[in-house]
């Protein structure tokens, strides 16, 4: 199987890299194999977590060609062992805890198929915009495989158990419009417009104090899982370590002496 050769400013094969002002926009680049996942493919993921982690403030993540992501490499799995297939497994988790829980926003742009891995991969992401093309599946009954990269625990949290196990056991294949109404996409768009609207968002997301941007991608989804009042506990330090930082102080004056844009309403000027 071929490598797609290594595009634009990537630090490898496999994933553009381009910075747009703070915003680093990050491109699956394997369209002829629909940017199905290698174990290559996922270390040069890893890279560019890491690169983004140290220069940009929000990321966008997007796919070239016709479709977002088609998962797994299937061609890399029809023969692995056990231990090898459980390292391959946990290397998605931790590459992908590198993007849940990093410390700056990722905004993924979903178009074509999000299918298998590709939907973990975005399930991974903050903020999923998609397409009216997009598609979204999880195959992995079809293929005789079970999710792997994190999907039973991430993509079960956004669509209920239910969905999922309606989707994984009949193959159901959900349009753009679906998965938002499944909290798979926070947003649909007209087609080829996902990552300009991204990009939006990066830049809405990037101008917040990156305390509150940490707070909210680390902290918020760790209390989902913790009991009620222990939940209400921690958001207590939170709030009171957020509030009590240089910055919260110099935007909360800028509200007060009306230099801070203020909220607009839906619809209005
Ligand atoms: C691939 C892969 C892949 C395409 N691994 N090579 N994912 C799936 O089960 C989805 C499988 N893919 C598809 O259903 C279709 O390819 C698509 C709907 C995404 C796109 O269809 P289409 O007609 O545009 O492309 P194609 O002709 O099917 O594929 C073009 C090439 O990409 C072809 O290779 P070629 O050498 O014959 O040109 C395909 O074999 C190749 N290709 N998808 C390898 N996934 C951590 S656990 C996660 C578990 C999973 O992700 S399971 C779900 C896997």
């Amino acid at each position: 199987m071929a490598d797609h050769p290594s595009a634009s400013s990537a630090a490898s094969s496999f994933v553009t890299y381009e910075l747009r002002g703070n915003i680093a926009h990050i491109g699956l680049n394997r369209p002829e194999k629909r940017n199905a996942i290698s174990d290559r493919f996922v270390e040069t993921i890893a890279e560019t977590v890491a690169r983004a982690e140290s220069e940009a403030k929000a990321v966008v993540l997007f796919g070239h060609g016709d479709h977002f992501c088609a998962g797994l490499d299937l061609a890399e799995h029809v023969k692995k062992t056990p231990i090898e297939g459980v390292r391959g497994s946990r290397r998605w988790h931790a590459v992908f805890a590198g993007i849940e829980h990093g410390t700056i926003p990722w905004i993924s742009a979903l178009h074509g198929a999000v299918v298998g891995g590709g939907l973990e991969l975005a399930a991974s992401t903050h903020i999923r915009v998609a397409d009216k093309s997009a598609f979204f599946a999880l195959p992995e009954g079809q293929r005789g495989i079970f999710v792997g990269g994190g999907g039973s625990v991430r993509v079960a949290r956004l669509t209920g158990v239910a969905r999922m196990t309606d989707m994984m056991l009949t193959g159901r294949v959900a349009s753009a419009d679906e998965a938002e109404r499944w909290n798979l996409a926070q947003y649909v768009v007209e087609n080829g417009t996902a990552r300009d609207k991204a990009h939006q968002l990066a830049e809405a997301a990037a101008s917040n104090a990156e305390i509150s941007n940490y707070a909210v991608i680390n902290a918020l989804p760790r209390i989902q899982d913790m009991a009620k009042e222990d939940g209400l506990f921690v958001e207590s330090f939170m709030a009171s370590f957020t509030a009590t930082s240089p910055e919260a102080e110099e935007r909360l004056r800028a509200f007060l002496e009306k230099r801070a844009a203020r909220l607009k309403a839906p619809g209005s000027a």
